[in-house]
């Protein structure tokens, strides 16, 4: 059976249990990292020599990185239409992917949720914190064109486009935080709040990281 390492707070994690979800995969979720540990016991890594989460075992095969293990399910179990196998049709989803990763969770989660949230007032670097809310800012505008003709990033159905970007979603509009005007973005993040994996996995209170530097 599909087995999963990593906590359920982490935002990595949460794109691949989405996913899980939403291919209705049955699997085996073991909690690692943070308090739960395990990251840099030898058998673990030994599957990610990075000691970071997640991180899949199906059978023989291991992988690890968040994206390259939604590109893996997707194309193991039958998620064509979330990963679209002609090449140009996917390069579309990979594009989008490819950018959520470096510019938009970098921007948000590495900079907005680590710089304020994760990091305790009086240590904050408040200017920085201000750019990068910023930079947040204008990314979310961009989306915002992007979905002004489209219920999802790629078109009329969920791709894997909309895993790796959506779920900064959660937590974007959660925190007390300034925003543009999105209403395109919170159209498409109504339609990702009515599907049962987002409520599961990706929608789960995060109280526990507010000040927490440790991992
Ligand atoms: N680029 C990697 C990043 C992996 C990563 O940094 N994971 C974080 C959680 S989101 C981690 O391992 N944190 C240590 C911990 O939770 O103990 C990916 O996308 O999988």
């Amino acid at each position: 059976m599909l087995q999963v390492w990593g906590r359920r707070s982490a935002f990595n994690v949460q794109k691949v249990m989405w996913l899980v979800g939403e291919l209705g995969l049955q699997h085996e979720h073991i909690p690692a990292g943070g308090s739960f540990g395990i990251r840099d016991t030898p058998e673990f890594l030994r599957m990610n020599p990075h000691g970071r989460i997640p991180v899949v075992k199906d059978g023989e095969v291991i992988v690890w990185e968040s994206h390259a293990i939604l590109r893996y399910l997707a194309a193991t179990y039958g998620g064509h239409s979330l990963w679209n196998q002609d090449p140009a049709v996917r390069s579309e989803t990979d594009r989008w992917m490819d950018w959520a990763q470096c510019s938009l969770q970098t921007a948000f989660i590495d900079g907005v949720f680590w710089g304020g949230y994760r990091t305790p007032p009086h240590l904050q670097d408040v200017e920085r914190l201000e750019a990068d809310i910023r930079r947040c800012g204008q990314l979310f505008s961009v989306l915002n064109g992007v979905l002004a003709d489209k219920a999802f990033l790629t078109g009329d159905t969920l791709t894997l486009a909309d895993i790796a970007a959506g779920t900064n979603l959660y937590r974007y509009f959660e925190l007390d935080i300034q925003r543009p005007s999105l209403p395109n973005v919170e159209r498409w993040y109504s339609y990702l709040k009515e599907r049962p994996a987002y409520q599961e996995h990706v929608m789960i209170p995060f109280s526990e990281l507010q000040g927490r530097q440790a991992f």
